[in-house]
């Protein structure tokens, strides 16, 4: 190579480099992926649209996406049989573009549904005809791009019973075991989850969907794993030891288990004290599912202040995730990051540290 090429081979690589993010081997995808563990973040597509910080950020960190409402029922097809795909269909293509797995979300729920279906008179059959043409269209369009599907979500009461909802009523008990087989004949590769909140710990609604997912598998239904969303706030929080103990005993059912939907609410403002205890329970939640061979990802809701559910759900509490309003990192991202850190290095080094996977 004359000096020239060489000058100017140099020149380049140093641009390339300079064009990377600065830290990208130290972010949380680049640390989680050297853990096997994926990192994920609900997305706000109307923001991934309008919002290019927001998009830059989402593509740093995390190598996991769910739409947060552009997959849900009267988003895809809000009058019968129309179906709209602008939006999944942006996720979907920002998610290929940055080397992201996408998870579905959510199949069978009983919010966000279309008025055309809860208003409508439906008989049993019609219902059921309504449910598999919705999963199966959606699930084949996306066929070998979405990588994962939370099929049904919230389907158990506070007390561990079956809820009673819309499909259950409409269809009864066995709308649950359909729509598995319904999603797993669409794409037969595609990793089918149950997702819930309030039953990450122990107590009776744990029970009820350790219950549930049991008799699932049971009835042969195509289940693969369970996401535990994890919403809290500093006075209602799992402890991380029974987050373990009820991971461990979702696995022993042959089944995989997410972190799928945390966020950690504040009163607002919050307080340095309130700051730092958030970022303690981000980190104990994440060493419980590190401890865990089958927790497989560990995702947010969310992934800046800025556009979080829980202001307007909530109010007067907030400053739920990993960054604040401005895309700046808190200190729970910094905990969830050091976490990682320890683990990526122990792997190098083959020291082991709290809550190491292989
Ligand atoms: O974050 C979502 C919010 O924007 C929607 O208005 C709301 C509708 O009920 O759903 C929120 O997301 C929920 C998720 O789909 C299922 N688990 C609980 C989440 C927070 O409510």
């Amino acid at each position: 190579m004359s000096l020239r090429a060489a000058v100017v081979t140099t020149v380049f690589i140093a641009a390339c480099a300079a064009a990377l993010p600065a830290v990208a081997a130290d972010t949380l995808r680049a640390l989680a992926q050297s853990a096997s563990l994926r990192i994920g973040t609900a997305v706000n597509v109307d923001a991934l649209n309008t919002d290019a910080a927001y998009a830059r950020l989402l593509a740093r960190e995390f190598d996991l996406v769910t739409p947060e409402n552009a997959m849900k029922f009267s988003v895809v097809q809000p009058e019968r049989g129309r179906f709209d795909f602008a939006q999944a269909d942006a996720l979907v293509a920002f998610a290929e573009a940055h080397g992201m797995q996408v998870n579905g979300h959510v199949l069978v729920w009983h919010q966000q549904l279309p008025d055309w279906l809860t208003q409508g008179q439906f008989s049993r059959d019609e219902l059921k005809a309504i449910l598999r043409e919705h999963i199966r269209t959606l699930v084949t369009r996306y066929r070998g791009r979405v990588a994962s599907w939370d099929v049904a979500a919230e389907a158990v009461a506070e007390d561990g019973h079956a809820r009673e909802t819309f499909w259950s009523r409409g269809i009864g008990p066995d709308y649950l075991v359909l729509a598995f087989q319904w999603a797993h004949e669409a794409d037969p590769q595609a990793h089918l989850r149950y997702n819930d909140y309030g039953g990450e710990g122990d107590g009776a609604k744990s029970d009820g969907i350790y219950d549930l997912v049991a008799g699932l598998r049971r009835k042969g239904a195509p289940i693969h794993g369970v996401g535990l969303q994890m919403h809290a706030s500093l006075k209602d929080a799992p402890r991380a030891r029974d987050v373990r103990i009820n991971m461990k005993r979702l696995a022993a059912l042959g089944l995989q288990t997410h972190i799928s939907e945390m966020d950690v609410m504040l009163p607002l403002p919050a307080s340095r004290a309130d700051l730092r205890a958030q970022a303690a329970l981000y980190r104990d939640m994440l060493q419980a599912c590190l401890a865990v061979l089958q927790c497989r990802s560990f995702s947010v809701w969310g992934a800046s202040d800025r556009y979080s559910w829980i202001p307007e759900f909530f109010p007067g509490q907030g400053d739920a995730l990993l960054f604040d309003a401005d895309g700046r990192t808190k200190p729970a991202y910094e905990s969830v990051r050091r976490i990682l850190r320890a683990l990526a290095s122990s792997k190098r080094t083959g020291k082991t540290v709290k809550g190491q996977r292989h």
